[in-house]
């Protein structure tokens, strides 16, 4: 294995989610670092809750335990720096033209889903004295062997999500990608702690971006608007400007964002 400070990883045959298994563990004291991969989900987590599909045994089901002592407001980096990671990772084991769907996706060229990143964040323990940064777990689902064509897919997903191994026309080694993950995220996540590395993040998401320059729908709890993604502020927010002028979109209050009329 590479060097790399993701050194404790644990393995699970069957777990309901890495996620959740993460955040407990994180309740309970774990340091930075910890990572969970298992062959098979059987409660696997989208946001909002969603579910996310995948087979036993094909595909990279994989959390990262982090705990980035900064502001509140640069946290949803903590998506950044793992979609960025895993846009590395594919590129490693020889797949390029992986893009990001802003704020969590990870899409082939046509758009279609490869990977979708979650972040979870537990904000009990924050600021109290003497006690670790709070904790955001972040999970990656990628899609690598499964499915193999667009018939292994459930209708609702058919056209929508695609795999690394349809993409390469060959089966793809999963060890060998989750190594080229948890050694891209050495450096990645290095980056949430300084305000340049941050700036570093926002820029590398603006080059992988794939929803600047489109026309999008923002669906957010409270209200929807179109306009046209123009950039990726400093900060990592969608920059989108409307009829009624520019809007700063935040990653945690997006329910969707689509592509728009
Ligand atoms: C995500 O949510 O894309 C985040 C997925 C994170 C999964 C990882 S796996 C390891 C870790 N442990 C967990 O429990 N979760 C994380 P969201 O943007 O809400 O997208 C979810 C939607 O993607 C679903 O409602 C489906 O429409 C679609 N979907 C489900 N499974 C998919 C797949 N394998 N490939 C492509 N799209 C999928």
């Amino acid at each position: 294995m590479p060097q790399t400070r993701f050194t404790d990883v644990r393995r699970f045959d069957s777990i309901d989610s890495t996620n959740r298994y993460l955040l407990d563990e994180a309740r309970d004291g774990a340091p930075e670092g910890v990572v969970a991969v298992a062959d098979h989900q059987t409660a696997g987590r989208g946001r909002l809750g969603r579910t996310w599909e995948a087979p036993a045994g094909a595909n990279l089901l994989a959390s990262v335990l982090l705990r980035p002592d900064i502001d509140l407001g640069d946290r949803h980096l903590a998506t950044t720096a793992v979609a960025l990671a895993a846009v590395d990772a594919i590129g490693a084991v020889g797949l390029a033209g992986v893009g990001i769907k802003w704020p969590n996706d990870l899409v082939d060229p046509v758009g279609r889903k490869i990977a979708g990143v979650l972040a979870e964040a537990d904000l009990s323990s924050a600021g109290a004295p003497g006690v670790l940064p709070a904790p955001v777990v972040v999970g990656i689902g990628i899609n690598v062997n499964w499915p193999g064509d667009d018939a292994d897919l459930p209708p609702e997903l058919r056209g929508l999500a695609v795999s690394l191994r349809q993409l390469s026309g060959t089966a793809v080694d999963r060890e060998a990608l989750l190594d080229a993950l948890l050694e891209a995220l050495g450096t990645r996540v290095d980056d949430l702690d300084s305000p340049e590395g941050r700036a570093h993040l926002a820029t590398d998401l603006r080059r992988a971006c794939t929803t600047v320059g489109t026309r999008v729908r923002v669906d957010l709890a409270d209200e929807s608007f179109e306009g046209t993604a123009t950039g990726i502020s400093p900060a990592g927010h969608l920059v989108v400007e409307t009829d009624g002028g520019t809007r700063l979109v935040v990653a945690g209050d997006v329910v969707h964002v689509r592509p728009g009329s």
